[in-house]
């Protein structure tokens, strides 16, 4: 297992629009056992493949208190979505950032598991904000495009500013 880097915003490779995955193979599960590796150790509660420079349509997801329940959704499709939801969210692209979006209340996803079988699973609450947030990873969008202009381009200074001092 190792441990990945996870793009920080605004990085431009955090916009790429991430590709199908053909065959779920070892390559594919041992990129999913090092992004696992890398959500725990973040610590995250979710990791999309887009995070950490791989454009393939993988997310990871693990709401759980004892960390134990992780959930993996290849080539995942939100078939169903319902209500609405404002949330507080933060990620691990964007460290230290923490704002409210409107999210679907529930959805149901479709996906494929790492035997390559097709799922669906309904999800609200955490989890569902989570998955919606992984899903628009592979879309290129990352949360803070759901605020302001304004507060985007703090948000772009900010993280830039931090970068320079860790340099
Ligand atoms: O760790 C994470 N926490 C979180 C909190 C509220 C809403 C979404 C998230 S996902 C985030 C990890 C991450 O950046 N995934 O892409
Ligand atoms: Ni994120």
């Amino acid at each position: 297992m190792a441990l990945l880097k996870i793009l920080h915003y605004p990085d431009k490779r955090l916009h790429t629009v991430a590709r199908p995955v053909e065959v779920v193979d070892d390559d594919i599960r041992r990129l999913a056992a090092d992004m696992a590796e890398t959500m725990y150790a973040a610590p995250g509660i979710g990791l999309a493949a887009t995070q950490v420079d791989r454009h393939i349509q993988m997310i990871l997801v693990d709401v759980s208190e004892k960390r134990n329940d992780l959930r993996v959704f290849i080539n995942p499709e939100i078939v169903e979505a319902e209500g609405e939801a404002v949330g507080e969210e933060g990620c691990l692209s964007v460290p230290g950032i923490y704002d409210k979006v409107k999210r679907a209340q529930r959805i149901r996803v479709r996906a494929l598991n790492l035997q390559g079988e097709p799922f669906e699973l309904e999800a609200e609450g955490l989890l569902g904000v989570c998955i919606q947030h992984e899903i628009d990873h592979l879309r290129g969008k990352v949360f803070v495009e759901y605020l302001s202009r304004l507060k985007q381009d703090r948000i772009k200074l900010k993280l830039k500013k931090q970068q320079r001092e860790t340099m």
